[in-house]
């Protein structure tokens, strides 16, 4: 496997209108999850991806792994769960202020993941894993999980990448700054927005917030910058790359993910950490340009016809 991911996806309904939504009556099924989703963004760019979780045995379980599995995506790790519910998201769409995600996963199946559920000789061979901070938000096993999982990867020799994915809607900020902080030593890239930086670190300015991560042990930390592009703080010292040029943002949700997924793919391909950034701001991009977070994800292709039409990277 090229990159083994883990964590939860959820079946998500977003509103076809915009609106608070008491008032929507028509909704539009997709899934969410950000781990898998930088998964499908692998696997679409050609790379051999796997997603470990757990999923109801449900229709909702049911029609993520089939959707998964058609995205070339190996579930031979995912659990179907007889006795806890595959968790549920609605999206609601509006035209002024940010757009809301409202959870019904408490108690969910991937709430119950375990270390037990790990099975280490999947790791085998594999280049990267990649989690991020939803994970040890959802349960105290979910926490077990992800720190048993990078100790397997490195174990493996595959690099943890860590994306923070901070929720302050499952749990408060101080506890997710405490309990992220005892990952971030554990992991080798990790992938903040900047305002996650500075919830992690304290520091508002990125490049200081980046260099106060690194000083806990990673020893790459891209920082997304939205409009801005991306910055990399590295041994190599820091790179800025301009963001992707994009005339209209449907939905900033999953942007991260893509940034994540193509940053990955570039690193697989053995290009630069700049080069790499640069497709990861490209695949991020294309996430944002629809209003589901993995519909817009760019198949290998895509991105290089984007590429020549925008003369945008290498
Ligand atoms: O990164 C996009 C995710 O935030 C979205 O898919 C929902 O995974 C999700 C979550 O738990 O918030």
């Amino acid at each position: 496997m090229d990159v083994i991911t883990l964590g939860e996806m959820m079946v998500m309904f977003v509103a076809t209108e915009a609106g608070p939504l008491r008032g929507i009556e028509l909704f539009r099924k997709h899934v969410a999850g950000s781990e898998a989703n930088v998964a499908i963004g692998l696997a679409r760019l050609g790379h051999r991806a796997g997603w470990i979780s757990r999923l109801g045995d449900d229709e909702f379980g049911l029609y993520i792994r089939n959707f998964l599995r058609g995205e070339g995506v190996d579930v031979s790790q995912v659990i179907l769960d007889p006795e806890h519910p595959t968790g549920v998201a609605f999206k609601e769409r509006r035209e002024l202020g940010a757009r809301k995600v409202i959870y019904y996963r408490r108690g969910s199946a991937a709430s119950f993941l375990s270390p037990s559920d790990l099975n280490p000789s999947y790791f085998v061979g594999a280049r990267y894993f990649h989690v991020s901070g939803i994970n040890p938000a959802l349960s105290p096993s979910c926490h077990e999980t992800v720190l048993a999982a990078i100790e397997i990867a490195h174990q493996a020799g595959a690099l943890v990448s860590f994306d923070p994915n901070v929720r302050l809607r499952l749990w408060d900020a101080e506890t997710c700054r405490t309990t992220l902080r005892g990952i971030l030593p554990r992991c080798d890239i990790v992938l903040p927005g900047a305002d996650e930086a500075e919830l992690l670190t304290g520091e508002s300015d990125p490049e200081r917030a980046a260099r106060a991560i690194r000083a806990l042990g990673p020893r790459l930390v891209l920082v997304k910058l939205g409009a801005q592009g991306s910055l990399g703080v590295s041994d190599d010292g820091i790179i800025r790359v301009p963001a992707f040029p994009l005339e209209r943002v449907v939905d900033p949700v999953g942007a991260g993910d893509g940034f994540a997924a193509g940053f990955l793919s570039g690193q697989l391909r053995g290009w630069s950490i700049a080069e790499s950034m640069r497709l990861g701001n490209l695949v991020g991009a294309c996430a944002m340009s629809v209003s589901g977070d993995v519909e817009g994800l760019p198949t290998w292709d895509e991105v290089q016809a984007l590429q020549s039409s925008r003369d945008v990277a290498r």
